[in-house]
């Protein structure tokens, strides 16, 4: 197997085979990067806690059993990026920091960019222990703490890992222990039903199934985490089958779990995948609230609802799930997608961390127990793929310890720690991954208007491509109108479902923030925007702007010093981003402009 990978934000150290501890681990990182400080586990501090102090030279870190290791890397890394040291205690807003890893077990990953998955190949667990402690020192030095090593959907013959693939399974975790990484498992709910006929959650035999699973995944891997669940969702089976609501199914799952301290998490991605497009009065962002809301407080205290942070699915602009805001009762977390689906698929630059920090600002942190995100790894020598994709990674654990960090103290600690840039590049290079979300949403999805891309691979526009199609996902576009109307009065009262003040000010396009415009209004090309354009050459202007911006990028990157097998692939992916933004801009102005008859004021080309 190939053991070569590109250098991500860390030095590559000298395998250690002999770490069981993060103590164990910290101490070899230590010894590696000549650097001094003396290590004391304090079991006083919560598990992930640490302080680092600094007193005649000497530097102390003290921790809890895996802050040690935490608190180690962040000195290493305070040492390389001549960033300050942390005052007093730091531990983490949230304990569990997750990744979710959507690789089946061929070896293919869905929706991966990176290449084919890092550790299962042809049906079995195969992977190089070298190339899964690098993966192992990135996760930990950034704060994230479990990882789910299979999709969500899961295909055969995943279902054996929790059965006779358990020795296999607990030899991976063995691989990530050290590094205060727990595993997680997703579990298909209709699994019962080969051996027992049946996966109806209230049949005790159900329950008897899953609990006798639970015993011996737990004699194999006393510590394995979670099991995750996407059930009655795009085909999975669920409890629908057999009448029962979700927290039924949750439930019982999470009782199976409970005599061994595990947590079930439960996806909340539920929506109709065969509506009829002729069909007005279903709307899918409804979906989730409506099912989950009146569930609110039913469920047990070792579930959690993992809900994706808005009501679609990871589009480049959508508002946040109302989940969020009003389940209260309920133990949540919220999915993010560093797998770049449908933001550039990890060739078209998007720097993630702002998008969450929009996030982050309007749920509040209390409203949430986890976070979670899809990942964006796989084994290519690059392990993000792009290697500014790593920056999503990193960006995302510490952002997941603590949501206050700004995304420029993201990119900036990136930078230094991958880079030595003198301080002109990397404010130029700091500027442009700042800028990379915004310019994105320019030429694909400005206003929300959504979902028009290549139907199946989610990369490159089709402007009808998802129009007649069974997953709800419209923007029903005439020559006068674009955009779903979802306001209360006369709309699908999707706005409705927000707590004030969004309600309100998403029920109205006075008041209703611009850039979500067409997601919750539909309106005539003519509409006049805040600044006096009309909508549809601020849609116009949009294109045209996004795309230059990627001009102006590729400028910028072709100038920095990158090193050469970084440069590689960071020039070969901002030309693929050029011909993408290109057909964006071309291909979805023609249409709207075909459509509506109106000319760009500025007299720019747009193709008949
Ligand atoms: O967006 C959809 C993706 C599917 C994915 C699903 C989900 C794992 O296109 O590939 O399936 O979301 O989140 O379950």
């Amino acid at each position: 197997m190939n053991q070569h990978t590109i250098r991500l934000w860390l030095e590559d150290i000298p395998f250690q085979s002999s770490a069981e501890t993060p103590l164990d681990v910290a101490r070899h990182e230590l010894s590696c990067s000549g650097l001094a400080a003396s290590l004391v586990p304090d079991a006083g501090l919560e598990r992930d806690a640490y302080e680092i102090t600094a007193a005649d030279g000497t530097v102390t870190i003290r921790g809890g059993s895996t802050g040690i290791l935490y608190g180690t890397y962040r000195y290493l890394m305070a040492s390389r990026s001549g960033s300050p040291l942390p005052d007093g205690i730091q531990k983490p807003m949230y304990p569990d920091r997750m990744i979710n890893c959507w690789d089946n077990m061929n070896g293919v990953i869905e929706r991966g960019y990176s290449g084919p998955s890092l550790w299962f190949r042809d049906g079995r667990l195969e992977y190089s222990a070298e190339r899964l402690q690098k993966l192992a020192r990135l996760l930990a030095s950034c704060g994230l703490n479990v990882l789910c090593l299979n999709n969500v959907n899961v295909h055969q013959p995943a279902q054996h890992l929790i059965t006779d693939m358990l020795g296999d399974l607990a030899r991976f975790a063995d691989l990530f222990r050290p590094y205060g990484i727990r595993i997680m498992v997703s579990v298909d709910f209709s699994q019962p039903i080969a051996d027992i006929g049946t996966a109806d959650p209230v049949a005790p035999e159900v329950l008897s199934w899953w609990s006798e699973v639970c015993d011996h995944v737990y004699a194999a891997i006393p510590d394995l985490y979670r099991f995750l669940v996407k059930a009655d969702s795009e085909h999975r089976p669920g409890p629908n089958a057999y009448g029962r609501t979700h927290a039924e199914g949750a439930n019982m799952l999470a009782r199976a779990l409970k005599k061994h301290g595990g947590t079930l998490v439960w996806r909340c991605f539920v929506y109709n995948c065969q509506q009829d497009w002729r069909d007005t009065a279903t709307d899918r962002p409804r979906a989730a609230w409506e099912i989950y809301q009146p569930l609110d407080g039913t469920f047990d205290d070792n579930v959690i609802l993992q809900i994706k942070h808005g009501p679609y699915d990871f589009q480049v602009r959508e508002p946040v799930s109302p989940l969020l805001l009003t389940l209260k009762k309920t133990r949540l977390c919220m999915e993010l997608q560093l797998a770049q689906e449908y933001t550039g698929q990890q060739k078209d630059l998007y720097f993630m961390p702002p998008m969450w920090q929009e996030l982050f600002s309007i749920v509040p942190a209390s409203n949430l127990c986890a976070m979670a995100a899809v990942s964006n790894l796989g084994a290519e020598d690059c392990m993000t793929g792009h290697p500014f994709a790593s920056a999503n990674l990193f960006g995302y654990g510490l952002l997941a310890w603590d949501t206050s960090i700004s995304p420029e103290a993201c990119a900036r600690l990136w930078i230094r720690l991958t880079y030595h840039f003198v301080e002109e590049d990397e404010n130029r290079l700091s500027t442009i991954l700042l800028e990379s979300r915004s310019a994105y949403e320019k030429y694909t999805t400005p206003l929300a208007l959504g979902w028009m891309v290549e139907p199946g691979i989610h990369y490159g526009p089709s402007p009808e491509g998802y129009e007649y199609q069974a997953w709800g996902t419209y923007h029903r576009a005439n020559r006068d109108y674009v955009g779903i109307d979802r306001c209360s009065s006369h709309g699908t009262g999707y706005a409705q479902q927000y707590p004030a003040p969004f309600n309100d000010l998403y029920e109205h396009p006075e008041s209703c923030p611009e850039n979500l415009l067409l997601f919750f209004h539909r309106l005539p090309y003519t509409y006049l925007m805040k600044d006096g354009r009309t909508l549809i050459q601020r849609y116009y202007d949009d294109h045209f702007e996004g795309y230059a911006w990627v001009e102006h990028a590729k400028e910028i990157l072709n100038d920095l010093p990158f090193p050469a097998d970084h440069r590689a692939i960071i020039l070969a992916k901002i030309d693929q981003q050029l011909a993408n933004a290109r057909e964006w801009r071309d291909i979805v102005n023609t249409y709207f402009h075909r459509l509506s008859g109106i000319d760009d004021c500025q007299h720019r080309k747009i193709y008949d």
